[in-house]
């Protein structure tokens, strides 16, 4: 039988009537409809010549058919490569010229910029797809055949390529696999009982791990219906939710959540879970969240090269500032991050996760690839943690020089070299701080070159005509000198200190 994820989610497939998406105008998408229109869009990517193993990028706004064109991909043997709708068109060609897609499809106001990007990097067709799902693609679709069936896949056929920063170089593309989505959402949708019953409350990005495979592949597996929102907007969440059983949310969500009067017990009292992941959730907001609604948020661990790799029980304590244990089939161990040698219950290490859920490997990185796995195949997360005395995983910190802000990874050496190269900085660290509303708020300290023509408004509208907003430092802060140990390493660890209260 086919491995293909899609299959699973068809064999599965027992009430076509069913609504699988819900927009907030009442616009439904049926399980039969999806059936039908993800093999159109199927359709219309083998007839732009999409052959198994071929890449489709889509840098594409929430809406159903974002998710169809998903589906499409998987059905067609391609290759989905979601990029961050905040991505600026320098962040873009990367990507592109990169990975080699068949077909990059756009929003509409962009069409002209990708049609630039994809002569250079050589993509042969550009495609489009709006806010509202309308575009070029979504017509080709609606003309296409809706006869396609399903590409057989193996396990360990690509299924999607997310990009991830790093601490030093270029972004590198996570290899997933049928086998590790497929893993991973039936893991899931177990662990959190997830069942036909279900309506989740979908207001996370669907370009990331988060939202496109934890939220949707195990709503899909469980045969569950999705409140499909465009983002997070308070108002609508707090006035969708009565209709839900399950939301899942960055912590920023709950914290957001919090923040409104009228989110009380009686709003959520017919819920069944509030699912927290993707950043630390603060001990404070799990407390307070409990307080306020009886509900004790059940906090996940994973990564985008790993999907999801620990859990908080179901059923028993969800504890505060834990993760949990490992997934069904999930190994985790705690090593010592230089000789790699295993450590007792209650010593902190680095985090390494071996298990069906785990990436393929970084894309055309073979080097950087073997880097970062143990010789008897565990993955190095780069997460600082241990498991305490009850065999729960704390995460306490990281290796990794990674500033996590609203959910969003934020690579400082990446914000660091984009700030060196202005003629006004002679030199920078990127920090991240306590943020009330993103957890972290990335901050640049930065040594002018010439004080007087540094401008902190300006400093950040240079930045964000090459990055993407959400790595725009919020603050940028001039000092005399940065603080050096010894060895001439930045110390960010006092600059931390000393900043703490910037958003306070
Ligand atoms: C938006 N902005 C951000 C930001 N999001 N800045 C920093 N960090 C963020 N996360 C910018 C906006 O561009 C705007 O800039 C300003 O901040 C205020 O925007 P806002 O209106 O308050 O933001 P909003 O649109 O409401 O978005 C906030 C958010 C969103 C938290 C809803 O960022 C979000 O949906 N985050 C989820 C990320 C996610 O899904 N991560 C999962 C990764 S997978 P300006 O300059 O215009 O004012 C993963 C694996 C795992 O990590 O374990 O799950
Ligand atoms: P990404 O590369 O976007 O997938 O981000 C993965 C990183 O997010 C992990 O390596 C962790 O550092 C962090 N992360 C995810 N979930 C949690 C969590 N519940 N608590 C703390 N950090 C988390």
């Amino acid at each position: 039988m086919t491995e293909n994820l899609y299959s699973v989610i068809q064999a599965r497939l027992a009430d076509r009537d069913k609504t699988f998406m819900e927009t907030p105008d009442g616009a439904r998408c049926s399980y039969g409809d999806l059936d039908a229109r993800s093999a159109q869009f199927a359709q219309a990517l083998a007839d732009l010549g999409v052959e198994p193993g071929d890449r489709v990028a889509a840098q594409v706004d929430k809406s159903p058919e974002a998710i169809l064109l998903y589906l499409g991909c998987l059905r067609a043997g391609a290759v989905y490569l979601p990029l961050n709708t905040g991505y600026t068109a320098a962040e873009i060609e990367y990507f592109l010229g990169d990975a080699e897609p068949r077909v990059a499809v756009c929003r509409p106001q962009v069409e002209a910029d990708f049609r630039a990007i994809a002569a250079k990097t050589g993509v042969a067709h550009v495609e489009t797809l709006g806010a509202d799902g309308n575009g070029s693609i979504t017509d080709k679709a609606a003309q296409a055949d809706s006869s396609f069936g399903v590409v057989a896949r193996n396990t360990d056929d690509l299924a999607a390529i997310l990009y991830t920063s790093g601490t030093t170089g270029r972004s590198k593309g996570a290899m997933l696999t049928h086998g590790n989505l497929v893993s991973n959402a039936e893991a899931l949708a177990e662990t959190w009982r997830f069942s036909a019953d279900d309506v989740l409350l979908h207001a996370l990005p669907i370009f990331h791990t988060h939202g496109l495979f934890v939220a949707t592949n195990v709503t899909l597996l469980a045969g569950g219906s999705m409140l499909f929102l465009p983002g997070f907007d308070l108002a609508e969440v707090l006035r969708l939710l009565p209709r839900a059983s399950v939301m899942m949310g960055v912590p920023t969500f709950y914290s957001r959540l919090l923040s409104a009067t009228e989110f009380d017990r009686d709003l959520v009292s017919h819920m069944r879970l509030f699912v927290s992941g993707s950043a630390p959730l603060s001990p404070e907001t799990h407390k307070d969240f409990e307080a306020r609604t009886g509900h004790a948020i059940l906090e996940r661990y994973g990564m985008t090269e790993t999907g999801m790799n620990t859990s908080n029980p179901y059923d028993g304590a969800r504890r505060a500032g834990t993760v949990g244990f490992p997934l069904p089939g999930v190994e985790i161990r705690i090593a010592d991050p230089e000789s790699g040698a295993l450590l007792p219950n209650g010593e902190v290490g680095v985090i390494e996760i071996r298990g069906p859920n785990v990436f393929k490997g970084y894309w055309r990185m073979p080097e950087k690839t073997a880097a970062e796995f143990r010789a008897d195949g565990f993955f190095i997360s780069g997460d600082l943690g241990l498991f305490d005395d009850q065999g729960y995983i704390n995460i306490v910190g990281r290796d990794k020089d990674l500033i996590i802000s609203g959910g969003y990874n934020v690579y400082p050496a990446e914000i660091e070299a984009a700030l060196d190269a202005l003629d006004e900085i002679a030199e920078s660290a990127v920090i991240g701080l306590p943020h009330a509303d993103f957890g972290e708020g990335v901050t640049a300290i930065v040594v002018p070159r010439d004080e007087a023509a540094l401008s902190e408004d300006g400093v950040r509208k240079t930045l964000g005509q090459t990055l993407a907003k959400y790595k725009v430092p919020k603050r940028v802060i001039s000092v005399d000198d940065l603080p050096r140990n010894a060895m001439g390493k930045v110390q960010k660890k006092e600059l931390r200190e000393t900043y703490a209260d910037t958003y306070r």
